[in-house]
């Protein structure tokens, strides 16, 4: 018999928002880490963090950027939501396929979520949050949402009836998901009723619920104090 690996008793702990500036819209990364988590059945600690604790030695120590979320199970510090996605999914079963090649394939997907799909997402954001008052703005952000509806083309067709992108739901579909619930309020995605149909189908996973729920009460928390 194998001994116990003290490692395999840890309860992670990660870092998110104390107060989200998406309104507990569930819209920032430690979304991503929080849904892989409950999806695998781990349970996890959470360390709130204010946006100057972020950028004190401390917590750079973990994330050279200064950001949220990060990971912390043992000895291991990570930081980058792919990466810790990644890293739920290749020690947990659920979330990466057993056979070679279709895990290859859900990796690929992963990639194509947060290199191929994100970029122009997050541009959009930039663009309505931090530079409404740029006088190139009105010019600029049907550029940015031309590039994303590109995108979303070639997602929607590549999808068409499937309930998720290949076979079983895998963590390309938990980053796919979530980057494109960064659209949500936008009406973008609507014009592509599968990819809507595909958010809605993550959405309604009960790990994403929870992991919702979660986030959602710590906005609730804070409003309240
Ligand atoms: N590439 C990194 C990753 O994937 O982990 C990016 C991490 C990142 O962007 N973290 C953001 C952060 O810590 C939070 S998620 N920002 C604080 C800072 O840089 O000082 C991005 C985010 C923030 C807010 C909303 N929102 O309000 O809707 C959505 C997404």
């Amino acid at each position: 018999m194998l001994a116990a690996n003290p490692e395999d008793q840890m309860t992670p702990t990660i870092t998110a928002f104390e107060q989200s500036p998406d309104r507990g819209r569930g819209l920032a990364r430690d979304m991503h880490v929080r849904w892989a988590l409950e999806e695998v059945g781990q349970p996890y600690d959470v360390r709130l963090l204010s946006f100057s604790a972020m950028k004190e030695p401390a917590h750079r120590a973990i994330h050279p950027f200064g950001q949220i979320p990060t990971y912390e199970d043992g000895e291991l510090a990570l930081f980058e939501s792919g990466a810790i996605v990644f890293h739920i999914a290749e020690r947990h079963a659920g979330l990466l396929p057993k056979n070679a090649n279709a895990r290859a394939r859900a990796i690929a997907w992963m990639f194509a979520a947060l290199s191929t799909m994100e970029p122009p997402i997050v541009d959009r954001s930039i663009a309505v949050v931090f530079e409404r008052d740029r006088p190139w703005h009105e010019e600029r952000l049907p550029i940015v949402e031309d590039r994303i509806r590109g995108r979303l083309k070639d997602l929607s067709v590549r999808l068409g009836d499937s309930e998720w992108l290949d076979g079983e739901f895998s963590a390309g579909d938990l980053l796919m998901v979530e980057v494109l619930r960064r659209l949500s309020g936008s009406g973008i995605v609507d014009g592509y009723p599968n990819l809507a149909a595909y958010v809605a189908r993550g959405e309604a996973r009960p790990a994403f619920r929870r992991a919702f729920a979660a986030q959602l009460a710590v906005f609730n928390a804070a409003s309240n104090n």
